[in-house]
């Protein structure tokens, strides 16, 4: 199995209620199972700003799943949750992204793995250094790509989502 780092992002309707409903949704089942998941966080809107603000969040998991099969699930994900596309960088009710997946590197059309953007955006390596503040990629680790971004109207809105206790046996 090989660690997963996904990043989720909503700023249309419930957003804390969104991006519960997408954690749930990928750790229930055999595909993901839970490591970490980070606060939610507010964040301000980034690349097109006359937007309303997200609420985003990073979790980590174990998976076999390879990099198109990892994306073919995070995007049925989004279509469960009924995600609309808009427009580049515009508003989603729900953005799943794979941030990394082991070590693979992926630069396809349709998948780029590391995510191209991440060490551009605060709203990925705030919540993601709550959880993984020693992972190195591409030689940085984020801990330090996190201390060097700005997060000028960032707050935590809401403790970590985690799985329901299984029932005792
Ligand atoms: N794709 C390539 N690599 C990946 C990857 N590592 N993970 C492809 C997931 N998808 C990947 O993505 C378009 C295509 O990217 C996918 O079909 C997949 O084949 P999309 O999510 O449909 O997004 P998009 O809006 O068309 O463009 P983009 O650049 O992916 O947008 P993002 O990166 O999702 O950014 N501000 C704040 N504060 N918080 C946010 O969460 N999110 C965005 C959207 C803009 N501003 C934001 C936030
Ligand atoms: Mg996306």
């Amino acid at each position: 199995m090989t660690e997963i780092g996904l990043g989720f992002g909503s700023n249309v309707g419930d957003k804390i209620a969104n991006l519960n409903r997408a954690m749930e949704r990928v750790f229930t089942g055999e595909s993901v199972h839970f490591v970490a998941a980070s606060s939610i966080w507010r964040t301000a809107p980034w690349g097109y700003v006359e937007q309303d603000w997200f609420a985003n969040a990073c979790a980590v998991g174990r998976t076999d799943m390879s990099p198109e099969e990892a994306l073919a699930f995070t995007q049925s994900v989004e279509e469960e949750l009924g995600r609309e596309k808009t427009f580049r960088w515009g508003p989603r009710l729900i953005d799943v992204d794979i941030l990394y997946l082991g070590d693979e590197k992926v630069a396809t059309e349709r998948l780029i793995v590391p995510h191209k953007e991440m060490f551009n955006r605060a709203f990925v390596l705030a919540p993601l250094a709550e959880i993984r503040p020693d992972l190195v990629l591409d030689g940085v680790a984020i801990r330090d790509a996190a201390a060097k971004v700005d997060v000028e109207g960032f707050a935590k809105l809401s403790p970590p989502w985690r799985p329901r206790a299984l029932p005792s046996q």
